[in-house]
């Protein structure tokens, strides 16, 4: 019997965050083509324009059938203008025109390249771009002095653009947990980023740790460095300390996606017997330490996707009156931090039903 294409309709909520999105995607001719094209306006500082294309990506991301026909999308939210043209020209032409020339373009090539440097973003690699610098060896001659991270992201510019797989995060994860046990007993550590959503594969491995007597987890950040240090793990590493201050009237910081934890952005330096001649390789890792008591917003912040957290920030803020960061939840009708011991609780204040790690990944 066939099924006509107008009865297809789906019933997609418009926040990210009231939505499942599993790994399996029956969209990527789209979701790869939106992408591109907010990849690009990132790169390009737009960043209205990426947030659209990036919304209008987990839209069909999150829908259960491969779209065959511009019928389907009615009703469906955030599928602006723009992005409905793309969608309509991958399915007429198989690929959009206006991506086709956007990813072979000289600059998207370039500034794609550059910002695969570790410790390089879109402004730097613009400068050096508008310079005439296009690729590694010409940014090498240049003579631009490079900062410490910069250094050792071409120096690694191989490795770090090779994706971490599962097992190389796990072998990283007995590493970090047998160091932070023995620096501060009672410990505990978690994996978060994409690798807590189901990936199987990441450009980083990110692990929060705390410890459950609030207050013994301050400094654990650079003894954790140490221990790591004096076994020769880490070919670059960078502290940063708390600096969250919590106040009694109202949120101490203003929204931001940046945190304020202790935390380190280290390069790995992770043994690989395989390997030959060198028996190693190179791979980011952040860690980050959060008091117990803000754990749960941590866990939550940390665990992504970027989307999904920006969408539940916007949530919090845009229907709810509230202030969500990765260190507190903040009420501001009735004036007060909301507590939460986990993600559901959080969930819940949010008024928002429980989307589990595999489901975010929008
Ligand atoms: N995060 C955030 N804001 C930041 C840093 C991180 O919201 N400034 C959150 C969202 C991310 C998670 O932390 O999902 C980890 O950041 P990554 O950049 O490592 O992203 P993923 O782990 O999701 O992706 P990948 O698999 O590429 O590492
Ligand atoms: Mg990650």
């Amino acid at each position: 019997q066939k099924v006509k294409e107008e009865s297809v309709e789906f019933l997609i909520p418009s926040y990210a965050c009231q939505r499942r999105t599993s790994l399996d995607n029956h969209n990527t001719n789209f979701t790869d083509a939106l992408s591109h094209l907010a990849e690009n306006a990132e790169l390009n500082n737009e960043d209205g324009r990426a947030v659209a294309f990036r919304r209008a990506a987990a839209v069909l991301k999150a829908l259960p059938v491969k779209v065959t026909s511009i019928t389907q999308l009615r009703g469906l939210p955030c599928l602006g203008e723009h992005s409905q043209r793309v969608i309509k020209d991958v399915i007429e032409n198989g690929v959009s025109s206006e991506v086709e020339s956007t990813i072979h373009s000289e600059r998207f090539k370039a500034l794609k390249l550059l910002t695969g440097i570790f410790g390089v973003g879109a402004k730097t690699a613009d400068r050096w771009f508008k310079e005439g610098i296009q690729n590694l060896t010409q940014l090498a001659n240049s003579g631009h002095d490079l900062n410490r991270a910069q250094q050792a992201g071409l120096e690694h510019y191989y490795d770090l653009n090779q994706p971490v797989t599962k097992a190389e995060a796990e072998a990283i994860g007995d590493i970090v947990k047998k160091a932070v046990l023995d620096v501060l007993p009672g410990s505990e550590i978690i994996l978060t980023g994409g690798f807590r959503r189901g990936k199987i594969t990441g450009h980083d491995v990110d692990f929060l740790i705390t410890h459950p007597d609030e207050g013994k987890e301050v400094g654990l950040v650079s003894k954790v460095v140490s221990w790591l240090t004096a076994r020769g793990l880490l070919l670059y590493q960078k502290n940063t300390r708390n600096s969250y201050l919590e106040s009694e009237d109202g949120p101490a910081q203003p929204p931001s996606n940046m945190d304020r934890f202790e935390r380190c952005f280290s390069i790995f330096k992770l043994e690989k017997k395989e390997i030959p001649n060198r028996n190693w390789r190179a791979v980011r890792v952040d860690l980050v330490v959060s008091p117990i008591s803000q754990f749960a917003f941590a866990v939550l912040g940390w665990t992504g996707s970027k989307l999904f957290e920006r969408e539940l920030r916007r949530w919090a803020g845009q229907v709810k009156s509230m202030s969500l960061s990765s260190h507190a939840l903040y009420d501001n009708k009735q004036c007060k931090y909301l507590r939460a011991t986990s993600e559901e609780e959080i969930f819940t204040h949010l008024g928002l039903e429980f989307i589990p790690p595999s489901e975010r990944n929008a």
